[in-house]
């Protein structure tokens, strides 16, 4: 049997739909049975171990895994050795710190001697330091954002991304001091075959990731309006022109960021341009 790539993603929480669309639109295919902590790819050498996020930067660090996707905030705070390969782009969120709303802040100066609980020692603890600010670190695995309502702390950092937890904790976002995204790591000597793997997972990860956020476009340009319409529209060499059978209009291809894509539009039809159709990429390998 040849070898396989090992990698660990999370097995229930904030980061498995993320990890599991990211494989499948990698063309990789398995099963994820119920309740199982592996499965292997039918299509692609590469086994899937399904893990406790926390756990997963120790175990690529000690080659249990070779690679493994997870947030960032989690790779920063365990500082195992490992290395950042990809940044994913889902499970987008900030580590922030919150005080009652009833406090007054003007700046992180008002957190010196404060009680602060977190789950996030290190990424705090090196913060604070970075800051010149002395405070009391009180250490909690989840449920920090009721540290402050039962008088465990003065303020809390922990994980944001709505903004709502603390809200209706009755506390308020005063200063961010990270934003993470799911990334994915590695460890240290992979076997040359293992490598040869990774190289081509990152290469499917890297054409799927620069399909996001950007759409085909195709459109009808008079002939006389040509120049205007390219000059909206560079492609990634520059946009395809054909001839049209009706004389003097012109089809033209190319691709379009998503957040210009409102204001392009609307420059395309000034200039002149019609029959727009807008087609979402799958992949695109440059
Ligand atoms: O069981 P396991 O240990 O694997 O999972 P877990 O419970 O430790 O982690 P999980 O699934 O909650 O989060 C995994 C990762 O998702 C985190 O490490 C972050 O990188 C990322 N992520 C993205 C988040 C959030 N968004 C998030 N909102 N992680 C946690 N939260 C929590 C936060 O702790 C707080 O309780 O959601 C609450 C805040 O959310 P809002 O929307 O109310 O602001
Ligand atoms: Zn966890």
């Amino acid at each position: 049997m040849s070898d396989k790539l090992r990698i660990a993603v999370q097995k229930s929480g904030r980061l498995s739909e993320g990890s599991d669309a990211l494989l499948r639109e990698c063309g990789i295919q398995f099963q994820q049975g119920k309740g199982k902590l592996k499965a292997v790819a039918h299509n692609f050498p590469i086994e899937i171990l399904f893990l406790r996020d926390d756990d997963i930067p120790a175990y690529v660090q000690d080659g249990v895994a070779d690679v493994g996707i997870l947030g960032e905030n989690v790779v920063v705070e365990k500082q195992q050795s490992v290395q950042i390969l990809e940044r994913l782009g889902f499970s987008k969120c900030r580590l922030s710190i919150a005080v009652p709303r009833g406090a007054t802040y003007h700046g992180i100066a008002d957190l010196s001697g404060k009680k602060i609980a977190t789950s996030y020692p290190h990424l705090l603890g090196s913060y604070l330091e970075a800051q010149g600010i002395t405070a009391k670190l009180h250490f909690i695995n989840g449920s920090v954002e009721i540290a402050p309502s039962i008088g465990l702390a003065d303020a809390v950092c922990d994980i944001v991304s709505s903004g709502s937890t603390l809200l209706s904790n009755g506390l308020k976002e005063v200063q961010t001091i990270f934003k993470s995204e799911a990334v994915l790591i590695a460890g240290n000597g992979l076997s040359a075959e293992r490598q040869a793997i990774l190289d081509q997972l990152r290469f499917r990860i890297q054409s799927v990731r620069r399909a996001e956020g950007r759409k085909y476009i195709l459109l009808n340009a008079p002939e006389d309006q040509l120049d205007t319409i390219l000059s909206i529209l560079p492609g990634l060499k520059s946009p395809t022109v054909m001839p049209l059978a009706t004389k003097g209009w012109y089809s033209v291809h190319s691709v379009i960021e998503e957040d210009v894509f409102w204001e392009k539009i609307a420059a395309l039809r000034t200039a002149g341009a019609e029959g727009i159709l807008v087609v979402p990429i799958g992949k695109m390998i440059i």
